[in-house]
């Protein structure tokens, strides 16, 4: 019997990056500097040194960019609007010549026939929204957000249909403002760290309602999320029944409020005295049904029944597998167990937002770059991704982490995401091998 790992005729094969992360052009056509901007020149946490300032200048070069895309055969691209392009001190004047760069990538992605798929917010607040307000620490950040988003709908609904409000909170919540490690590096309480978490979500509600009060077209509206996953060490029910317990539990900042409008009874328990006052009502908001869950996933948790009802996350042997970044351990199955437990707990299409890996890639043959870490990996998170549509769940896209090299938050330059090589001496973007293979997978619809 020849096994193949086939994907249907519309699901989505799509490739994602943010603003911050390429487009370069920080001082130009009115944008003020975001947080990111601050942080990797002032905070001596970003690796070398390294800024977003010229990144991969995505700003100016985006016709080449989109010319790669559409080689590839990618039918849609995940990007993210800067709100500091589009309203540069958070809550004031709307700067037209923000609006117009978006306004040119979008209408060329649509020349190119690939659909924009428009991320709201990846982390880049406006540096003054920190400086009047204390950034997330704030309801009235969550407000400004909402009226960003009302400004983005009415400039681009005729023309984008699939929104993301934010990407990944614990990244812009708790490591921003617990684990100081991403901007403003800050360690607060555990208290002001669930109002941290509180005014996100709600600024995710009030985005979700502004976008869909304000479209021009009927909008679908999602998220795009990093929750972790736990994957049963032996696909028996005992342990599956445990890791779908635990992918719930563990999840609950931030997936539980969203997906059931109601923050769980443990999750307050565990806050205890920490627990702040907090507005019952925000939850109606931040609770609205979403039209997606888009999941971003990289790595798996190993996880057990602990044999008294409850499961229990296997820590990582010292020689685990992984990848080039340190955190990115090696778990195809994350793609299939992910979308699966997702279906079963919130009944929701599925769509993979972000997935990828950096990679060495130090053996260049023939000009170019012979990934096959990457490959290797992208193959089987790919041939799970296949397993999962095959038995019916529905997940309906795929979006690869990145198009091309970028800014890696903290570790700057240093770590290599894309299927494009970027020389950042020069701006030359040279297609890898993994994009050869990426583009034949897209054409034979199946994992090769
Ligand atoms: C995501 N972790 O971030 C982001 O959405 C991207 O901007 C980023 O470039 C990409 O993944 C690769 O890192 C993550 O430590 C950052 O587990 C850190 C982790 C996961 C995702």
């Amino acid at each position: 019997m020849k096994i193949e790992y086939p994907f249907p005729k519309d699901f989505l094969f799509g490739a994602a990056t943010a603003s911050y992360q390429v487009e370069g052009a920080a001082a130009e056509d009115g944008r003020l500097p975001s947080v990111w901007d601050t942080h990797a020149k002032n905070s001596g946490l970003v690796k070398n040194g390294d800024t977003g300032d010229v990144a991969c200048d995505h700003y100016h070069r985006y016709r080449e960019d989109i010319a790669l895309m559409k080689n590839l055969g990618i039918g849609a691209y995940r990007f993210s609007c800067a709100w500091p392009r589009i309203i540069p001190d958070g809550d004031g004047a709307v700067n037209q010549k923000g609006i117009d760069f978006y306004d040119r990538l979008i209408d060329g992605l649509l020349e190119a026939g690939i659909e924009p798929w428009m991320t709201l917010y990846h982390w880049d607040t406006p540096q003054a929204i920190e400086d009047k307000f204390g950034g997330w620490r704030s309801r009235k950040t969550a407000e400004a957000f909402g009226r960003y988003a009302e400004v983005t709908a009415k400039a681009f609904s005729d023309r984008v249909t699939n929104w993301f409000t934010m990407n990944e909170f614990v990244c812009f919540t708790n490591r921003c403002y617990l684990d100081a490690h991403f901007p403003p590096a800050l360690s607060l309480s555990q208290k002001e760290g669930f109002e941290v978490r509180h005014n996100a979500l709600l600024a995710h509600g009030l985005a979700v309602q502004a976008i869909r009060a304000n479209a021009k077209k009927t909008p679908k509206v999602g998220i795009a999320e990093n929750p972790v996953y736990p994957i049963p060490v032996i696909e028996t029910e005992e342990h599956i029944e445990a890791s779908r317990k635990a992918f719930r539990a563990i999840n609950s900042q931030y997936l539980t409020p969203i997906m059931e409008g109601a923050y769980p009874a443990e999750y307050l328990e565990r806050m205890g005295a920490d627990l702040p006052g907090y507005n019952r009502d925000d939850l109606k908001i931040i609770g609205q049904k979403l039209d997606f869950l888009g999941l971003n996933m990289y790595f798996p948790l190993w996880c057990e029944n602990d044999g008294k009802g409850g499961f229990r996350i296997i820590p990582f042997p010292k020689d685990y597998p992984k990848m080039h970044i340190s955190w990115l351990r090696y778990g195809p199955d994350v793609t299939y167990w992910g979308t699966r437990f997702a279906k079963e707990l919130w009944n929701m299409d599925v769509y993979i937002t972000e997935n990828g890996c950096s990679g060495g890639d130090d053996k260049e043959i023939d000009g170019q770059i012979k990934d096959t870490d990457r490959l290797v990996y992208f193959r089987h998170y790919l041939r799970n991704a296949s397993r999962a549509v095959q038995e019916g769940y529905p997940l309906k896209g795929y979006f690869h982490w990145s198009l091309m090299d970028n800014f890696e938050w903290n570790e700057g330059f240093s770590e290599r995401f894309g299927l494009i090589h970027v020389d950042y001496a020069t701006q030359k973007r040279t297609p890898k091998l993994s994009y050869d293979w990426y583009r034949q997978v897209i054409k034979e619809r199946r994992v090769l």
